[in-house]
């Protein structure tokens, strides 16, 4: 635990220092664990962003375990909080019949092609043969900034003209991965539409058409959430968790928020493993989750 360890701590300093400054004030308490001090807890765990079912189930095993000494309360969540993360393997899935093809989505401005761009970094210095698809045809200046990202981190981009059909981008892209002998194709969507279609709906078809290509393709589908909307960003889950199957999440922005918790509270929730974190918006900034580090990190001092 050391570079990647103090980055994840800093990265959590916000969030730490809204809940460990709030926990040692409650430790002070000097009678025993009573509903006063539960109700204290509940609000607490409430602002770090953990949601009202993974609070609830918290204090209800408190209960449970009749806690009574407040001082018993840090050890009590930290073991609690690593077990109500997945137990999970969380490394990117990549297939052994190259290309494996990684979907990014997400709404808007969650930090999908930064994200993107993070993990094709790490490709890269992997030395892999990495292609990136513009499936973004909307918003306006996306296809440049994808441009910019691709010469930054030495990988060719597959684009087509702005408000062109995303499912052919990612198609013809396919096409180009699977001719050049590439390893990993990532594919990067919009997060908002120009016409009424459901974003889901369009971005199903991008699965489809992919899928049709390569069978076991999109080997990830990862969901992008920024961390800084809390726990509406429960909710934009749910919406993609089904209708695209989502292998995996990338939290982004949890540098600039206090609001760490929702780690917890998605993973709970949703049992989709969160598989790396955004710690900032340099192509370095990007951690991959670990459930120890994670609760370690946001209890050390
Ligand atoms: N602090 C911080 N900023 C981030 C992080 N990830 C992304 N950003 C910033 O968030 C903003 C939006 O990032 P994009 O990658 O363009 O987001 P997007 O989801 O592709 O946005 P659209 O293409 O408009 O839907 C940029 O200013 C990024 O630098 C992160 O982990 N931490
Ligand atoms: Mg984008």
């Amino acid at each position: 635990m050391g570079y990647i360890f103090e980055r994840l701590k800093r990265s959590l300093s916000k969030t730490r220092r809204n809940l460990s400054s709030k926990l040692e004030n409650l430790l002070k308490f000097r009678g025993k664990i009573n509903s006063e001090v539960l109700e204290e807890l509940e609000a607490i765990l409430i602002q770090a962003d953990l949601g009202m079912k993974t609070t609830a189930k918290v204090l209800e095993k408190i209960r449970e375990e009749r806690l009574k000494e407040p001082a018993d309360i840090k050890p009590f969540l930290k073991r609690e909080l690593v077990s109500l993360l997945l137990d999970c393997p969380r490394s990117i899935n990549l297939s052994a019949s190259s290309p494996s093809v990684i979907l990014v989505v997400g709404v808007n401005g969650v930090g999908k092609t930064t994200s993107l761009a993070k993990l094709a970094s790490r490709f890269r210095e992997e030395n892999k043969k990495v292609l990136l698809a513009a499936s973004d045809t909307f918003r306006a200046g996306s296809i440049e900034q994808l441009d910019i990202w691709g010469k930054r981190i030495g990988a060719e981009i597959i684009k087509h003209q702005y408000g062109s059909d995303p499912a052919a981008v990612a198609y013809d892209a396919l096409s180009a991965a699977q001719a050049r002998g590439i390893d990993i194709l990532l594919i990067d969507t919009a997060g908002r539409l120009h016409t009424k279609k459901n974003l889901v709906e369009e971005l199903r078809k991008i699965k489809r058409v992919i899928g049709k290509k390569k069978k076991e393709a999109p080997e990830e589908t990862l969901l992008v959430l920024d961390a800084t909307v809390g726990q509406n960003a429960l909710s934009q889950a749910k919406l993609f968790k089904e209708a695209l199957k989502v292998t995996g999440i990338i939290l982004t922005k949890l540098d600039g928020t206090a609001k760490g918790g929702m780690v917890i509270a998605i993973e709970n929730e949703l049992n989709i493993p969160v598989k790396l974190i955004g710690t900032g918006e340099t192509l370095g900034d990007l951690v991959e989750f670990d459930r120890g580090e994670f609760v370690e990190a946001l209890f050390s001092s």
